[in-house]
């Protein structure tokens, strides 16, 4: 009889949860090795009780809507693994937020937030809303009624969200007004808060700025720069905005953005003032792409067709790649068409935006990868130090938060490849990335017992 793996019984255990499966998967490809160096872990069934969230919760949200319609949603939070930290980790409103989603994004938080060397468990939650085409006031109460039952799972010292896609700091003012309110206590409950009412500053810009300040130090190790590289970058919310941004900065080249409508392509590259005009149509218009299309002639946009045979964002030539849109979001063929037309370096802003297929041809080429993992952590570690100040009631400058966010990429850029190197692995950042993580926790959880 075959003997059962930590994989084969985590995936029997959660049957249908096929993304989840995905993430874990990607894990165990590199943990196993020190599995098998480390009798302790397999004792303890390290892997297998990370795999497994210390708690989920589920609860109904139901709401009356403008029109004076009862709406009924489902909102989750799934408190992972406590051993580094309280629960740390974003809220998702999107139609397709489920139980497979969060637990996929739980589980990463696991080791992204052990890279950061700051005091993180983690957590996932958010909700089966979608707040497009919504009005203010349907947002709002969409947003009271999910922390009216929310609020009795989290806390300071207990589980701290912050946003994720469809939650920005609109969302976290109406999340965190409706917590203060209920329980009499202005506190540092939820990150991403607004400057003026407990947040800390470059909370907003820290995932994009901390993606590029991480490809900067693995451009170092080659001698290269930004300077002069052609940019593909997905997305056009939080992420993708200011991971183009900080390209423009280091005198780099972004070439595109993308939303749910489709993609924009700028040949000379995006200029400050494109930057600035698809700000605010994603951010304060709430609108889609074509609208800042519509704004400059030298702005192409395209409907957005990946894994087809034309028309993808991916089929563009460039330098280096940044999907900071969703998972699963570039496939084996658009990896192949990138590899085809000589991209140099793939780095993530979203979690996991390669499907396993892409991500096993990316891994088998020689082109440089980074997981979103490590690449994408400046956002959460951002959050960590908004949590510090909330607890000294002091508040750090710009320069001393931006400071210390490269600080912690160099640490995480470091780290990764040190452990890379350690178990011969070379300049995979994905194994190092695994192994960095899956050892800080593990050791954690066995120092904290069987609990
Ligand atoms: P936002 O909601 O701000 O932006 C998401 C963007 O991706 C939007 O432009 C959205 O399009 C687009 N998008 C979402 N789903 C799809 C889809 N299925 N197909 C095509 N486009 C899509 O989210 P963030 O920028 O915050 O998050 C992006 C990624 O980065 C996610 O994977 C998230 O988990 C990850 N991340 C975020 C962090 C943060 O601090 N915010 C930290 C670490 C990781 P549209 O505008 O049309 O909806
Ligand atoms: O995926 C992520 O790391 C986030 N959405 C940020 C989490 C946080 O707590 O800042």
């Amino acid at each position: 009889m075959k003997r059962d793996t930590p994989l084969s019984s985590i995936k029997q255990a959660n049957p249908n949860q096929k993304i989840f499966h995905q993430a874990v998967e990607e894990v165990y490809d590199h943990v196993k090795t020190v599995l098998d160096q480390q009798p302790e872990y397999r004792r303890y069934k390290i892997f297998e009780r990370m795999a497994e969230p210390e708690r989920i919760i589920s609860f109904r949200v139901n709401w009356m809507n403008e029109s004076g319609e009862v709406e009924i949603n489902r909102g989750y939070r799934v408190q992972m693994n406590s051993a580094l930290g309280p629960f740390k980790g974003g809220l998702r409103f999107h139609p397709q937020v489920n139980l497979d989603v969060l637990k996929f994004l739980a589980f990463e938080q696991t080791f992204k937030n052990a890279l950061t060397g700051l005091p993180l468990g983690a957590g996932k939650g958010g909700a089966n809303f979608s707040t497009k085409n919504r009005s203010e006031n349907d947002v709002m109460h969409f947003c009271q009624n999910f922390m009216s039952e929310l609020q009795r799972h989290i806390g300071r010292r207990v589980d701290i969200p912050a946003g994720d896609i469809g939650v920005s700091r609109r969302e976290i003012g109406y999340l965190f007004g409706t917590y203060k309110k209920l329980k009499n206590e202005f506190s540092g409950v939820l990150t991403g808060k607004g400057i003026n009412w407990g947040g800390s500053m470059i909370r907003q810009e820290a995932t994009g700025f901390g993606l590029i300040f991480f490809v900067e130090y693995m451009l170092d190790q080659i001698n290269e720069t930004f300077d002069g590289k052609r940019c593909l970058v997905s997305g056009a919310g939080n992420v993708a905005q200011h991971a183009i941004e900080k390209i423009i900065d280091l005198g780099g080249i972004p070439l595109t953005a993308s939303d749910t409508s489709g993609y924009v392509y700028i040949p000379e590259g995006f200029k400050p003032e494109h930057l600035e005009a698809m700000m605010k149509v994603k951010n304060e218009d709430r609108g889609s792409l074509n609208e800042f299309a519509e704004q400059f002639p030298e702005v192409e946009f395209h409907t957005d067709k990946s894994g087809s045979e034309s028309n993808s964002i991916w089929d563009i030539e460039a330098d280096f790649a940044f999907p900071c849109a969703t998972q699963n979001e570039l496939n084996e063929k658009d990896a192949q068409n990138m590899l085809n037309n000589g991209i140099r370096l793939i780095a993530e802003g979203a979690n996991m935006p390669l499907t396993a297929n892409a991500l096993k041809l990316v891994l088998d080429s020689d082109i440089l990868y980074a997981p979103g993992k490590a690449t994408n952590a400046g956002g959460v570690a951002t959050s960590g130090l908004e949590m510090s100040q909330n607890q000294m009631g002091y508040y750090w400058t710009r320069e001393e938060v931006g400071y210390q966010l490269q600080h912690i990429m160099k640490n995480i850029h470091d780290e990764c490849l040190q452990s890379a190197q350690k178990y011969d692995l070379g300049k995979n950042y994905l194994a190092g990335a695994n192994i960095a993580g899956f050892i800080k926790v593990a050791d954690s959880m066995i120092a904290e017992g069987v609990v």
